[in-house]
């Protein structure tokens, strides 16, 4: 089973600055963590800062994904062409957000990703991300 997990805008800087917010471990570490938890799962990730690329990746992973766990960063929030390759997509999509956007600003309450994804995890740190993995492998 083929699982990607896609990280939007500014998340390469996770366990880097703002620790309050986002924890203090690094998406790399945690990567490695994922890939010794879920050793039978063919796990890849992808981070980038551009909206295109993003795009770009969910084109190019449409016929071989069997899930996807996105956290779009602010893009979640504004990205209507990330939206539009997901609704693309076959497989289910679990949408993931390290903070709790509803505890935030009112810019962050609202995603256009929710609408298309299967489940949301939000506010559970990277932990949300672990979640979305377990109920993919179970329900799929
Ligand atoms: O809580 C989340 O996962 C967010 O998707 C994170 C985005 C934010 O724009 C969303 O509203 C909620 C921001 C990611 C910024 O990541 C940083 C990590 C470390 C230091 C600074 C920024």
């Amino acid at each position: 089973m083929r699982i990607d997990i896609i990280n939007g805008p500014n998340l390469n800087l996770l366990g880097k600055r703002e620790p309050e917010v986002y924890g203090n471990q690094t998406f790399d570490s945690f990567f490695k963590d994922l890939k010794n938890d879920f050793k039978t799962l063919d796990l890849h990730y992808y981070q980038s800062n551009h909206e295109g690329s993003l795009v770009d990746h969910i084109q190019g992973i449409r016929e071989v994904s069997n899930g996807i766990v996105i956290n779009a960063g602010a893009y979640s929030h504004t990205s209507v062409a990330i939206l539009d390759a997901l609704k693309l997509i076959s497989s289910p999509i679990i949408e993931v957000h390290i903070s709790n956007i509803y505890q935030r600003e009112k810019f962050r309450k609202e995603s256009y990703i929710s609408s298309i994804a299967e489940g949301c995890i939000i506010g559970l740190g990277l932990n949300s991300y672990k979640l979305a993995i377990h109920h993919l492998i179970r329900t799929n």
